[in-house]
């Protein structure tokens, strides 16, 4: 079945961003799906300078650009400041990279999450600081080479798992998304929009200068993401009910790495070694998969600690702002 994109667009064509940026592709579906009454927080990143500097813009919603380390706290602060206006119907949506997120923005995004801000925070993830030259990040994957993990030494550790790190503060909804995958993507913030509380979603970005690809190959590496079990379509509800949204085919992960000259350097061994992770990492997501519906827990769940943290935002927000 053919799946029709919206038609209304909010990222002008003529942007900066590369070809192929997986990045620039994200942020034009996520406002499709968030619509006008939405503002866009950015942190320094690749993003800020693709948003355009005043008076230009690639956006048609507003921008606020903000310090590399503060993308929650500022966005959550826009988000009272309307609130306390009586403006409810407003989405402030951070947007930021993994250096912006995994690394020097975690405190921040943390005290949001622990307070349940109300705001959508987006991790566009091109695994390595980008902006500045390709220096790894801990979204860097192992064994991947970067202008600051050169063969031989390369990234000697695996990614960061920010989605556990989110879950672990069982904020109302966490899901991870592809470009290459548009009508997922567009339910998953469709569906984070209609939810109240702090909602984080995670987008693997596909960039062709810094993964060493040729532009026109993103949305097919960006597939291939997905199919090998690198990174997996799933969601998760309060920090509890994990849920697969994409079944991937599970084809072996040299398909991915064999198209991005950032893993050119690779041995039959390492490879082997990547494939063991990936098969690990599988495996324990299946398990809380598995664990979270077979215990019929996913869908009617009790007690203080179970409740839907986002229910509960949205009728607390109400008495307070009210
Ligand atoms: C405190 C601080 N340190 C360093 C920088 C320089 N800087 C600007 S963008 C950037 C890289 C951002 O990486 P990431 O968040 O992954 O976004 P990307 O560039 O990859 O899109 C860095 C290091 C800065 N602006 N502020
Ligand atoms: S360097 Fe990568 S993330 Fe940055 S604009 Fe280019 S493709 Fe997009
Ligand atoms: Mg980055």
């Amino acid at each position: 079945m053919r799946y029709e994109l919206p038609q209304e667009e909010f990222l002008y064509s003529g942007h900066i961003g590369c070809p192929g940026c997986g990045a620039s592709l994200a942020i034009r579906y996520a406002l499709q799906a968030l619509g006008k009454k939405t503002m866009v927080v950015i942190p320094a990143c690749c993003w800020a300078t693709v948003a355009g500097f005043f008076p230009s813009t690639s956006l048609k919603v507003p921008i606020l650009h903000t310090v590399f380390a503060t993308a929650a706290v500022t966005a959550a602060g826009v988000k009272k400041g309307l609130m306390a206006r009586g403006i409810e119907d407003i989405q402030v949506m951070a947007w930021a990279g993994d250096g912006g997120t995994f690394d020097i923005g975690l405190q921040s995004l943390s005290g949001a999450a622990e307070r349940n801000d109300d705001i959508i925070y987006v991790c566009y993830d091109n695994e390595a600081y980008m902006n500045t030259g390709i220096q790894r990040s801990s979204a860097t994957p192992f064994l991947s080479w970067t202008t600051t993990t050169p063969s031989p030494a390369l990234k000697d550790t695996t990614k960061k798992d920010i989605m556990e790190i989110m879950a672990a503060h069982r904020i109302p909804y966490a899901a991870t998304a592809s470009p290459a995958y548009p009508e997922d993507f567009l339910n998953k913030m469709r569906k984070a929009k209609g939810i109240r509380g702090l909602r984080f979603i995670h987008i693997l970005s596909s960039c062709p200068p810094g993964w060493k690809f040729p532009s026109e190959n993103s949305l097919k590496v960006s597939r291939l993401a997905v199919e090998t079990k690198i990174f997996p379509l799933y969601e998760i509800e309060n920090g509890r009910t994990y849920t697969l949204t994409h079944e991937p085919k599970g084809l072996p992960v040299q398909e991915y790495l064999k198209m991005q000259g950032r893993f050119g350097h690779l041995t039959p061994q390492q490879v082997k070694a990547i494939q063991e992770n990936v098969d690990e990492e599988w495996s324990v997501l299946k398990a809380k998969v598995g664990g979270w519906r077979s215990a019929g827990r996913g869908v009617k769940r009790t007690g203080k600690r179970e409740e839907s943290r986002g229910t509960k935002q949205k009728e607390g927000q109400k008495e307070k702002w009210a």
